[in-house]
């Protein structure tokens, strides 16, 4: 059903800004249209999430509760035993997650035993015939190239916004180094998933250029998350108003239409919507969701709430 993806367009940021400001049910159809020759419409991937490493992070990511600089109630967490990080992804498989996602609350990866033990973890669940996605800060090249011979599927590593409200939100790493560390894992033949958050303050022209730029890498990401803030206590975004749901909605169309091979990921935020707004997520062109009860450190619907939800909708399971 996907299609290759080698002759896709680098957009400008004035295309974006004219396809996302379409009267609402015009550019719903046309998202909708380019979802349809793209990929299976009535079918949506569950990934799970695991927090291998928690808290205690030298960053100063304003979004993020496991920043070592605010006073959230997340505490810092040892690195997770490789067996119970196993039972964990097996018990994703029989819940129906086809991709397993790991992340490190790390500024890089560090070389040791740490990192070996992660090249176990990714090649054992690789073999439990799920895909595998690792986000844990920046990598070298050779980073990158033992994690794809340990069969790793898909690298998170995020642009998080447009690089004029980057600093705005993070201080301690620029927009050039996550572009490096995309780089790494494009060379090294890992997929790449990359993407960002909305609701941080942020303008509409702050989210065009993040598209931009993500059309600009070629090809295009594999799959890309599109996070709402999930806005917590102690962070400096605790304060931001709620997103405007239409806002949410516009965003997830636009990026199907300018990336229409990606794999379109609602990902963090949803606690905070509506069944009808998810509805309309999936139908501006939305395809996955991470699915059990918390993110990496915040709550998520959980099963029963992402099985009723499909239900409703019609919708199915990706298979792998
Ligand atoms: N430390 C690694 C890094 O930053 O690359 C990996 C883990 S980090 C938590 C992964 C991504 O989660 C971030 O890039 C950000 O996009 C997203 N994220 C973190 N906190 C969030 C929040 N409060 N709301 C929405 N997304 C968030
Ligand atoms: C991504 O873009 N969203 C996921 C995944 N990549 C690693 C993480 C969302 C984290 C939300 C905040 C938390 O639970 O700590
Ligand atoms: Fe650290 Fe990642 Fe959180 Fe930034 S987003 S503070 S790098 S865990």
């Amino acid at each position: 059903m996907k299609k290759s993806n080698q002759l896709l367009r680098h957009w400008t940021k004035k295309e974006i800004g004219e396809i996302h400001n379409l009267p609402f049910l015009d550019l719903l159809l046309q998202a909708q249209t380019v979802h349809r020759a793209n990929h299976d419409p009535n079918k949506v991937q569950l990934c799970t999430l695991l927090s291998i490493k928690t808290g205690g992070c030298p960053e100063d990511c304003a979004y993020c509760p496991q920043s070592a600089r605010y006073k959230t109630d997340i505490d810092a967490e040892a690195f997770l035993d490789p067996e119970n990080v196993l039972k964990v992804a097996q018990q994703a498989h029989r819940n129906g997650s086809t991709r397993f996602c790991m992340g490190a609350a790390w500024r890089s990866v560090s070389e040791g035993r740490q990192f070996e033990q992660i090249l176990e973890i990714v090649k054992r669940v690789a073999g439990l015939g799920m895909e595998v996605c690792c986000s844990l800060g920046m990598l070298t090249r050779n980073q990158a190239q033992r994690l794809a011979q340990a069969g790793l599927t898909a690298y998170n590593h995020n642009l998080d916004t447009g690089p004029e409200y980057y600093s705005k939100i993070i201080t301690t790493r620029t927009y050039a180094d996550r572009l490096r560390t995309l780089q790494h894992v494009r060379s090294s033949g890992v997929t790449v998933c990359c993407g960002g958050i909305i609701g941080m303050g942020e303008t509409a022209k702050n989210r065009f250029s993040l598209l931009e730029v993500l059309s600009h890498l070629s090809p295009h990401p594999e799959s890309v998350p599109i996070n709402s803030l999930v806005r917590v206590k102690g962070t400096p975004l605790a304060n931001r108003p709620k997103l405007d749901p239409i806002d949410l909605v516009r965003m997830i169309a636009t990026t199907r239409i300018v990336l229409p091979t990606s794999m379109v990921r609602l990902s963090a935020g949803r606690t905070e919507m509506s069944m009808e707004t998810q509805a309309l997520c999936f139908m501006g062109g939305a395809n996955s969701i991470f699915t059990g009860e918390k993110l990496l450190t915040t709550p998520n619907p959980g099963e029963k709430h992402d099985q009723q939800l499909l239900k409703k909708l019609g919708l199915s399971r990706l298979e792998s």
